[in-house]
């Protein structure tokens, strides 16, 4: 089984065109992958959390989860996300099951630091594998949202660059994040090119250089992550333009891709 892991973040979501979800239904129609969906929403949350007058802060791009910001995370990504992800496939013309890491156990999770600073960011443990194999025998895309839980049953927020990190190792798929640009770019001689390929090394060469900054960051660090898991193939590519998820599945060269 050609298993892909898609993570869409929140900020590319809200700018997906329709034929996104149309191309991937395509593929999977026709046997050329088998799609698994890990979303974020991190955009969302904040508004959310605008809206009730709740502060909160990131500490290395993971936001800091209090009891208060947790129930909210977990309201807008396991609640309206998910849902208008399902429905986005469900119009495309595919099965789809949103569930969350709570269901089942997906996601095993445990407190990512244990000083408490971060409060309750959870790190994936173990992925519940078999319910995934289940959901797509059944001709289904899971859709998953990046809230974990532990043996006692407490919820965590998991950054969803990470979920998807761990999903693609424990089912051995590729890792596909989507973003809105076209992979990792650097302007050279005042001209933007495309970095094809990117070892760990040269990650960090870029990063140390500025060149990789912001939201690139957690994602570039979650593909290696992926990699050092079992993950085949790590990739970042555009979401904006649908055909380069064709492209890709179909062996082109599109993206970045992230190599051992
Ligand atoms: C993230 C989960 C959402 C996320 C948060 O609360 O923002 C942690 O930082 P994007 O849209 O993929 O960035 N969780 C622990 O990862 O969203």
């Amino acid at each position: 089984m050609n298993v892909i892991v898609l993570k869409l973040g929140g900020s590319i979501m809200a700018k997906l065109p329709e034929s996104f979800y149309k191309i991937l239904v395509e593929l999977k129609r026709s046997g050329q992958c088998e799609p698994i969906i890990v979303h974020g929403g991190g955009p969302e949350i904040n508004q959310t959390l605008k809206r009730m007058q709740v502060e909160s802060t990131f500490i290395d791009g993971l936001r800091v989860t209090t009891k208060e910001v947790l129930n909210v995370a977990e309201m807008v990504m396991s609640g309206s996300i998910n849902k208008k992800i399902v429905t986005d496939l469900l119009k495309a013309g595919t099965a789809a099951i949103g569930i969350s890491g709570v269901d089942n156990s997906l996601l095993q999770t445990e407190p990512i630091d244990e000083t408490g600073k971060m409060g309750y960011v959870g790190k994936v443990i173990n992925v519940n594998t078999s319910l995934l194999t289940h959901l797509m025998n059944h001709g289904s895309i899971p859709v998953i949202s990046p809230i974990g839980i532990d043996a006692k049953g407490q919820h965590y927020n998991i950054n969803g660059d990470i979920a998807a990190a761990a999903v693609a190792s424990a089912i051995k798929g590729n890792l596909v994040l989507i973003s809105d640009i076209p992979g990792v770019m650097e302007d050279v001689n005042n001209e933007s090119i495309i970095h094809k390929q990117l070892t760990e090394t040269k990650i960090e060469a870029l990063i140390t250089a500025g060149v990789i900054h912001g939201g690139m960051i957690p994602k570039v660090r979650s593909a290696l992550q992926g990699l050092a898991g079992g993950v085949e193939e790590s990739v970042i590519i555009n979401g904006l333009s649908p055909t380069d998820l064709k492209r890709y599945i179909q062996g082109e060269e599109v993206g970045t891709k992230i190599i051992k």
